[in-house]
């Protein structure tokens, strides 16, 4: 029983996973019916306020769902939200089994173990814990965002096998290859935001944002959901940037673009966050405070080596991904980060690898 228990929750994790640009900033769930070891429906969450994973494959099985087990990666909610209880409907669907693999951290829904006592109190057999650790890690920003109260924060970094991110002019247009690229366009459509800096969109004048249509083919993408945009925010302490670049023409209503600054003259501004701290440069502390207030749960800094150097500096970045290119750009190149030197190799903070991968010529290292 229990191996097939672990072939159906693999499939219900490999569902979630359809949500992974769409869902924000909800989480990645997937869902999966089964009955006389067949699977009768599948489900995944794909957009908030759309329904949930369970009432999809619910839908799928129809009347057959009654005596059926049903495998899904989060804890049933049992709240009112944008949308009703899975837990009621699982109960009114005849669903003999529940086994799930993580906890809801929203608070809403696991108050007083409500969810799984109600499926309990209708003489649903209730299993939890089955691939927890897989099911937690396709949800980092969700559990980041419930459980501490704060955004989980990534930090790009593509830079020459010596760490030099840009030569001494500053042009680094392009050191890492077009699949590394293409990757960093996944890694953006995970965000909820893009925190990069006033000296990179002068220098480069970047988008910044996700360009669907040079998606390959093959990208695990639904392709009949639109990605979300992520936001855009312009670390800019003296607020110098205007109107007149390339990134105001990506704008959209869910891809907005915000001016952190810290200039007291234009507190005013309707796109503007003034948030000064003690330097006169914007506090990072407060923005991650105001990203969270946004609902962003998954921030990604993008940002040349100074305003990246001060996040690592702050202890805010949860994980980095850095790129590098098999190449060297030589002395005089522009370091990877702008951070004060050590007196003693104690105090170098150490890192644990994730990963380690090929992206067409570039390695991609995950550290935490
Ligand atoms: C489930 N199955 O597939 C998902 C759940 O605003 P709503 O109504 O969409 O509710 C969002 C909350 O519901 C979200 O914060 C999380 O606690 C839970 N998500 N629950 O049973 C699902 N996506
Ligand atoms: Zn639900």
């Amino acid at each position: 029983m229990y191996e097939q228990d672990k072939k159906y929750m693999h499939r219900a994790l490999q569902l979630a996973l359809r949500g992974q640009y769409t869902t924000r900033p909800n989480p990645l769930v997937g869902a999966v019916l089964v009955k006389n070891n067949q699977i009768i429906g599948e489900g995944a969450h794909l957009q908030a306020g759309e329904p949930h994973a369970e009432i999809y494959a619910l839908k799928q099985a129809g009347e057959n769902a009654k005596g059926s087990t049903c495998y899904v990666t989060l804890e049933p909610c049992s709240h009112w939200g944008r949308t009703g209880p899975c837990v009621d409907a699982l109960i009114q669907a005849g669903v003999a089994r529940v086994v799930f693999s993580m906890r809801d951290p929203n608070p809403k829904v696991h108050y007083q173990n409500q969810g799984i006592e109600r499926l309990k109190a209708a003489g649903i057999l209730v299993e939890q814990g089955l691939f927890e650790a897989e099911s937690r890690a396709l949800n980092p920003g969700f559990i980041s965002y419930m459980e501490r109260r704060r955004p989980y924060v990534r930090a790009k970094i593509a830079a020459s096998l010596d760490g030099k991110t840009a030569l001494s002019n500053g042009q680094s247009q392009w050191i890492t290859g077009k699949a590394a690229r293409q990757d960093v366009q996944y890694l953006r459509a995970r965000s909820s935001v893009i925190i990069t800096g006033w000296g990179t969109i002068k220098l480069d004048n970047p988008s910044l944002n996700i360009r669907q249509k040079d998606w390959p083919e093959n990208c695990l993408l639904d392709k009949s959901l639109a990605i979300k945009q992520p936001a855009r925010i312009i670390c800019d302490s003296k607020y110098q940037s205007s109107k007149d670049l390339k990134i105001y023409e990506t704008e959209t209503q869910e891809g907005k673009i915000w001016i952190a600054h810290a200039n007291f003259y234009k507190k005013s501004e309707p796109q503007g966050i003034y948030l000064p701290n003690q330097n006169n440069q914007v506090d990072l502390f407060k923005l991650l405070d105001w990203c969270y207030e946004q609902n962003f749960t998954d921030v990604l800094i993008e940002a040349g080596n100074i305003l990246t150097g001060a996040w690592v500096q702050s202890g805010l970045i949860d994980e980095y991904w850095i790129y590098l290119a098999p190449c060297f750009l030589g002395s005089g190149a522009r370091d990877m980060l702008k951070i004060p030197a050590l007196e003693d190799l104690n105090q170098a903070k150490r890192f644990s690898l994730q990963s380690s991968e090929l992206i067409g010529q570039d390695l991609r290292l995950i550290v935490k």
